[in-house]
């Protein structure tokens, strides 16, 4: 029997053999990643463990997807669902940062700590706002709305195997194996030749659009190791004559206190695709539609420390201080060799903490940041496509996505501080207080 881990662990392996034959600047950067952590791993010992074993680290990968419907994403739900994987957050890109893109999105991945350590394998997965008459005029989103609809991402046998291992949270051997075949596949560039004028039409409204609902199958973008030191890292691809975008998106480098989640990336490169003329013609052309990006983690902020951030205020420079004033989000546990001084332990956390009972070990952040998710997909358009005026649709808030996807769509803080409420009850309970 397959577990639902491993077939996390072996599907996320096998997504990453396939994108490394695919892309080989993927390649690249998975092994400047290696050697980059590698290098941080014995000059830092054990603290360039702190947020994840070396282990977890060097397994880590986010992938991203697009869909077009509700349906659509209904079926994704299922296929990560067989592999432990739940949506969480809602990210709206419709008007962050003023990107403007036909999306809204979440994220599926494991929710808690345990199956986290095991491995952390995420995917961003944005749905097409096909409804948004900024992007969509009535014709268009006839066209499109029928386009969609006639298509299908993932076949009904790939369905029924993630189903069951969805129930059964595990499979046997070889309907691990099958699963796993076909859903590696159902994420590959498919060969099928293009309608060029189709394509062309949608990504004159933006090249999202066109990415999304100009092809008959979706394709994983992009897969994106996680990197000890991603400054280092960004000055070695740059010397390798790979070209990056500008920054490095997030927050700066806090030596000994990073938060949330640093990213960089490539451009997509042209790859040769097979187009289809009016006439009916196949010819050779090309679409840069995969790229590769690299990420740092840092430590989870609770919704008052997110805020200071979203606000450009300075957080306080030390796990420490981000601990005691409830900016970052800690688990906290008995220090068992606390030498007795014959008092009885405070019942508040910072004091428990002055005085030595506990100490706090930072939860990594395990989600994404809206307006790098929009710089990420906003350096890989050609250009900005066009939008009509208009006010938004107030439709595609987070309950609306939770119809759409047909599950809960968990709150990010709400699963964070589950963890730290649960390590704080532990404490309690073992030193016999009540901590408030
Ligand atoms: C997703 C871009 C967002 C990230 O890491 O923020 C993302 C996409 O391009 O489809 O992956
Ligand atoms: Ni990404």
């Amino acid at each position: 029997m397959i577990r639902q881990w491993q077939l996390r662990a072996a599907f996320a392996a096998r997504l990453s053999e396939m994108y490394g034959r695919e892309v080989p600047a993927y390649t690249t950067l998975v092994d400047v990643s290696r050697e980059v952590n590698e290098e941080v791993l014995r000059a830092r010992g054990a603290d360039a463990e702190r947020l994840g074993s070396i282990s977890r680290v060097t397994s880590e990968r986010h992938g991203a997807i697009r869909v077009g419907t509700p349906e659509e994403l209904r079926q994704v739900a299922r296929v990560f669902g067989a592999l432990g994987m739940r949506p969480v957050g809602h990210y709206d890109l419709r008007d962050t940062a003023g990107s403007a893109l036909p999306v809204v999105s979440t994220a599926f991945r494991p929710v808690t700590g345990d199956e986290l350590a095991r491995n952390p394998f995420r995917v961003f997965t944005s749905l097409l706002t096909v409804d948004d008459p900024r992007f969509f005029d009535a014709d268009l989103r006839s066209r499109l709305t029928a386009f969609l609809a006639a298509r299908e991402l993932f076949p009904p046998e790939l369905l029924a195997l993630a189903d069951r291992a969805e129930a059964e949270r595990e499979l046997p051997d070889a309907a691990a194996e099958r699963f796993l075949h076909l859903a590696v596949r159902a994420f590959e560039l498919s060969p099928e030749p293009v309608d060029r004028a189709w394509y062309e039409t949608l990504a004159r409204v933006s090249a999202v659009a066109a990415d999304i609902g100009g092809v008959r199958s979706t394709h994983i973008n992009h897969l994106t190791p996680r990197v000890l030191d991603i400054d280092e890292l960004y000055r070695r691809m740059t010397a390798r004559g790979i070209e990056m975008i500008d920054t490095i998106q997030g927050p700066p480098h806090r030596p000994g206190a990073d938060v949330l989640l640093r990213q960089t990336s490539f451009r997509a490169l042209a790859e040769p695709r097979a187009m289809r003329a009016p006439d009916g013609r196949v010819t050779r052309g090309s679409l840069r539609v995969r790229f590769g990006e690299v990420e740092a983690r840092g430590i989870a902020l609770t919704r008052e420390g997110r805020a200071r951030y979203d606000r450009g205020e300075p957080l306080p420079g030390t796990e420490h201080e981000l601990a005691v004033q409830g900016l970052g989000f800690f688990t906290y546990h008995v220090v068992p060799d606390r030498p007795s001084d014959g008092g009885r332990p405070p019942a508040d956390i910072g004091a428990l903490l002055g005085q030595g009972w506990v100490r706090a070990e930072p939860i990594v952040y395990e989600d994404f940041l809206p307006r790098s998710a929009a710089g990420i997909f906003q350096s890989n358009l050609s250009d900005r496509g066009s939008r009509n005026s208009g006010l938004a649709s107030d439709a595609y808030d987070a309950a609306w996505l939770a119809g759409a996807v047909g599950r809960e769509v968990l709150d990010p803080f709400a699963l964070y501080e589950r963890q730290r409420a649960r390590s704080l009850a532990e404490v309690a309970d073992a030193l016999g207080i009540a901590i408030d």
